[in-house]
């Protein structure tokens, strides 16, 4: 298996994440996004994506683009407790609609983040932001009412994908000016995603390990 991969993209890294999570081994080509843009080289264009985009997973042959696709097959290959991915149609459809919020981030907080830190100028930063801030909202209202009622994740008892897919680019707003200061639930359960066990995190994430006094004595 190989995955396309850049180090600094929140996309790339949801599918680290779950290979990690699943514990299943993957070969990364690293393509270099900045300042290089090779994932707009003809190589890249011709025979890894078309669209131009990072993430891309190769496995048994097959090409498969777009973070969440990717998320959908590995869980649905890889994952045999059936966590991530549960085998239950109203479980899916509410995870559909976290999938589908994912990629506003990416066109919102992905894109503020780029106009920021990358000085993609083309990006019309304050509709960015505005953008991220709505999509945001409707994440922070939506985990208020499960923290209310004791859940701690987006669908369900246990994390899925649905949380593996909107929490990059809500734990990098910042690095595109979006405050989380108006979004408390959300920051609780960035917190929680940031702290269960077998976390892994990219430049701007960092995990929470918490250890007790005896255990880092
Ligand atoms: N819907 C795609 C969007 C991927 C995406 O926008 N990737 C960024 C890197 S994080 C990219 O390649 N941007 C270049 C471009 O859109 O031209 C996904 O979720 O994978």
């Amino acid at each position: 298996m190989k995955l396309y991969d850049y180090e600094l993209s929140g996309n790339c890294y949801k599918v680290r994440l779950l290979l990690h999570l699943l514990r299943v081994p993957c070969d990364k080509v690293a393509v270099d996004f900045h300042p290089g843009r090779q994932h707009k080289s003809e190589w890249f264009l011709n025979e890894v994506n078309p669209l131009g985009q990072l993430p891309v997973l190769e496995d048994d042959g097959q090409l498969l683009r777009d973070a969440q696709a990717i998320l959908v097959y590995l869980a649905s290959r890889y994952d045999s407790s059936g966590q991530w991915y549960p085998q239950d149609a109203r479980a899916r459809g509410e995870i559909q609609i976290w999938l589908a919020m994912a990629d506003e981030l990416t066109r919102t907080a992905s894109a503020a983040r780029l106009h920021d830190a990358l000085g993609y100028t083309q990006f019309d930063i304050q509709a960015c932001r505005a953008g991220a801030r709505a999509a945001l909202r409707v994440l922070d209202d939506h985990l208020a009412q499960r923290q209310a009622l004791g859940h701690t994740w987006l669908v369900g008892a246990a994390p899925t994908i649905a949380d593996i897919a909107c929490f990059p680019y809500a734990a990098l707003a910042n690095e595109g000016g979006i405050s989380l200061d108006a979004f408390p639930a959300l920051r609780q359960w960035l917190w929680s995603f940031r702290s269960q066990p077998d976390f892994i995190g990219m430049a701007g994430i960092m995990a929470v390990h918490l250890h007790t006094a005896e255990a880092s004595a």
